[in-house]
């Protein structure tokens, strides 16, 4: 079953809503989910009552944008970890960070650097990727070396490292590149990334009202209120919103827009320099305006939780909106980025030797 937000016909909505009440009586007489076939099992398992009702209730024109999620403030902004000086979070910042969701923009490479590393990103954009067999911005890290050592750089790991906690993993990465007059990224939040796939999330925290993964986001062009830079609605991650389907088409194939009060909220627009990055957690309801230079706005990002969080316990495969396209996980593994893996719960790649192994391929490839 694919519940990707966006307007169904009629005859679908009406087939639709009687068997979500009937699953939802299902899961709440808790009868065994193993009788369910896979799809239907999954949404028994991972939808909680407030999806469900959502969409009956508005016969699937509006749903959860994901699995909902309280934010609960930590009782101490200490860092969670202590780190060299020059990367130091100070508790006003840490506190800042709680508040709104989202901080920075902070230095991480120079100028130079990034117009060095643009076109390795630009043709990454055209290649087949290696993990995945088409084409696609998510999670070139495995097969691209230079990138994954800006993502595990000092300058971001031990920033994120004072909010997360001291041991990390990358569990995804991707490539943001705004072409030339191309539209908005429009506002949107995740918070365990069931909007993927609409039937399991890819995390599983322990406890889904703490902040359990955080996005670094790296510009590699100045991003600036033209050529479309990232803006935050300030404090909205203390919950998760719902969307109403249809509307423009902004994000990527999907369609809808995510219900929050425009007037009312404080949205920040946030020019990144090229080489500097900013942290927020997904949470935070963000997007980006079009671009509306005659450049490009190229960034890429990193998603770091701690190593207790598992990731995608068991799947095989997830269905993104982005490419509409089937991401098999054959390839795919949770990368260590700073300290420890003490708890062992997610497949691992071994970053180092994957990128030992592509350089061996290449030089075969080149003798
Ligand atoms: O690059 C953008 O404009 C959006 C980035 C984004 O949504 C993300 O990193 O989660
Ligand atoms: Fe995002």
């Amino acid at each position: 079953m694919n519940l990707h937000p966006k307007i169904r016909p009629l005859w679908q909505r009406v087939l639709v809503v009687p068997m979500l009440v009937l699953l939802m009586a299902y899961k709440a007489l808790k009868l065994p989910k193993k009788l369910l076939p896979r799809a239907l099992r999954s949404i028994a398992t991972h939808w909680d009552y407030s999806m469900f009702s959502v969409l009956i209730k508005s016969g699937i024109t509006r749903a959860y944008i994901d699995q909902p999620c309280k934010f609960k403030m930590p009782e101490s902004f200490e860092p969670k970890v202590f780190v060299e000086p020059k990367y130091q979070l100070s508790e006003t910042q840490i506190k800042q960070f709680c508040e709104d969701g989202f901080l920075g923009p902070f230095d991480a490479f120079s100028r130079e650097e990034m117009a060095d590393f643009r076109n390795d990103l630009l043709a990454a954009e055209t290649t087949v990727s290696e993990t995945y067999g088409f084409v696609t911005p998510r999670d070139r890290h495995f097969e691209m070396s230079r990138l994954w050592s800006y993502l595990s750089s000092p300058a971001i790991t031990e920033r994120l490292a004072q909010l997360l906690g001291p041991d990390l993993l990358c569990w995804r990465s991707q490539i943001f590149y705004k072409g030339p007059h191309s539209p908005a990224i429009q506002f949107h939040q995740a918070s365990t990334f069931m909007v993927e796939d609409y039937l399991d999330p890819a995390l599983f925290p322990p406890n889904r009202d703490e902040i359990f993964q955080l996005t670094a986001w790296i510009a590699v062009d100045d991003a600036t209120p033209e050529n479309g830079c990232m803006q935050f609605v300030r404090g909205s991650h203390e919950r998760m919103r719902t969307i109403k389907f249809g509307g423009e088409e902004g994000f990527y194939n999907a369609h809808f827009s995510l219900e929050f009060d425009r007037d009312e909220c404080e949205i920040v627009t946030m020019p990144v320099k090229a080489g500097q990055f900013v942290i927020f957690t997904e949470r935070c309801i963000h997007g980006s305006p079009p671009n509306v230079t005659d450049g490009h706005r190229l960034a890429f990002n990193l998603r770091a939780v701690p190593t207790n969080v598992p990731v995608y316990t068991d799947k095989e495969k997830y269905r993104s909106v982005y490419n509409g396209g089937k991401y098999y996980l054959d390839n795919w593994g949770v990368a260590q980025l700073r300290g420890e893996d003490r708890h062992r719960l997610s497949r691992t790649v071994d970053i180092e030797k994957r990128h030992a192994g592509q350089t061996t391929k290449q030089q075969r490839r080149a003798a």
